[in-house]
C-alpha cells in the first residue's frame, strides 16, 4: 500500500501538503503549462488587493548568498480583474485554491474577502497581514497582537470559510501574534512571511533595490523560519503551514516534525517550477521506507 499523503487542515482536506507559496506562482496559469495543477496539495495565489498594483519598479528581486530579497510591493491585477480574468481558470483546476488577500486598511481586507466570498474556487483564503514590502498596511496589521485580532476578526465576519492568517517573522514573539489571529478567528497560520533585508552595490553605493529594503526568503531563512513553527506549534493550537526555505522532500520533514501539517514552496520555484513533483515523489518514498501509513504520522514528532 503506498503512503497516504492527504492531510485536513479546518476541514479542507488537501491530496497532499505541498502547496505553493504566494507570489511565486502568479495565479497558476505559467505553472499549469507545465504540469497538471492536482499534482499539488494546493496552488496559492499572488496577494489581492482591492485595486491594481503596479508594485515597485524594478530592480525588485536579487540574489543573495542562500536566499532572494524582493521589494515587488504588492503588485497584482486588483479583486475586479482577479474576479473577471484569473478565477474562470481557476475554477477548472482541480487543486485546492487559498486566495492570498491584502489591505492597506481593515476595510480594504474586508471588501476584498466579502467579494471572495462569493467566488466558491477559493476553498481558504490566506490573510496577508506581514507584507515587508508597503508603505502603508501591510506587515502593520501582523506585528501589533491588537490589529491582527482586529484584522482576522474584520475578515472573519464577511468570509465563511476557512482563513489562514500568514505571519510575519519581523516581530519579537510570533506566538502572541498566532494567539492573537486565533482569538480574531483564524483557523490555521501559515509561518514565515519573509525576513526584512536589504544589499548594497559596492561599486556605485546604491542599494539593489529600488525599494531599498526587501524581504529576504529561500533556504537562508529556514532555520528561522522552523524555529519560529517550534515555537507556535508548543503555544497555539491553530494547524500551521510552514514556508521559508523548502526545496526538497528533507525539508519537508523537518516542518512537519517540528509541527507543520502542511508546507508552501516559493524561492525554489523560480530555480524549477516542477520542485513539487520531486517532493511528493521523494515524500512518499520516505514513508514508506520509514514504515509510515500517513504523512501526517509525522506532524509534531520532533523527539526533545
Ligand atoms: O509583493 C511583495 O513585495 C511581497 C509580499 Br505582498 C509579501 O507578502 N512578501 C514578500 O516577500 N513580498
Amino acid at each position: 500500500m503506498p503512503a497516504d499523503l492527504k492531510c485536513k487542515i479546518a476541514g479542507v482536506e488537501f491530496a497532499n501538503p505541498i502547496m505553493t507559496a504566494s507570489g511565486c506562482a502568479g495565479y497558476g496559469e505559467e505553472l499549469a503549462q507545465i504540469y497538471p495543477l492536482s499534482n499539488l496539495g494546493a496552488l496559492v495565489t499572488k496577494s489581492i488587493s482591492l485595486k491594481v498594483r503596479p508594485g515597485h519598479p524594478p530592480p525588485r528581486t536579487v540574489e543573495t548568498p542562500g536566499g532572494l530579497l524582493n521589494a515587488i510591493g504588492l503588485a497584482n491585477v486588483g479583486i475586479d480583474r482577479f474576479l473577471k480574468e484569473k478565477v474562470p481558470f481557476l475554477e477548472k483546476q482541480k487543486t485546492k485554491v487559498i486566495v492570498n488577500v491584502a489591505g492597506s486598511t481593515i476595510d480594504e481586507y474586508v471588501e476584498v474577502c466579502s467579494r471572495l466570498n462569493d467566488c466558491s474556487c477559493a476553498d481558504m483564503i490566506e490573510l496577508n497581514i506581514s507584507c515587508p514590502n508597503v508603505n502603508e498596511g501591510g506587515i502593520e496589521f501582523g506585528t501589533s497582537p491588537k490589529l491582527t485580532e482586529k484584522t482576522v476578526a474584520a475578515a472573519r465576519k464577511v468570509f465563511k470559510r476557512p482563513i489562514i492568517a500568514k505571519l510575519a517573522p519581523n516581530v519579537t514573539s510570533i506566538a502572541e501574534i498566532a494567539n492573537a489571529a486565533e482569538q480574531g478567528g483564524a483557523d490555521a497560520l501559515s509561518i514565515i512571511n519573509s525576513v526584512i533585508g536589504t544589499a548594497v552595490d559596492i561599486d556605485s553605493w546604491q542599494p539593489l533595490l529600488t525599494n531599498i529594503n526587501g524581504g529576504l526568503t529561500g533556504p537562508a531563512i529556514k532555520p528561522i523560519a522552523l524555529a519560529m513553527v517550534s515555537s507556535v506549534y508548543r503555544k497555539c493550537n491553530l494547524p500551521i503551514i510552514g514556508i521559508g526555505g523548502i526545496t526538497d522532500y528533507k525539508d519537508v520533514i523537518e516542518y512537519l516534525l517540528y509541527g507543520a501539517t502542511a508546507v508552501q514552496v516559493g524561492t525554489a520555484l523560480f530555480v524549477d517550477p516542477s520542485a513539487p513533483l520531486k517532493i511528493v515523489k521523494d515524500l512518499k518514498k520516505y514513508l514508506k521506507e520509514k514504515k509510515l501509513k500517513s504523512v501526517t504520522e509525522l506532524i509534531g514528532k520532533v523527539r526533545r
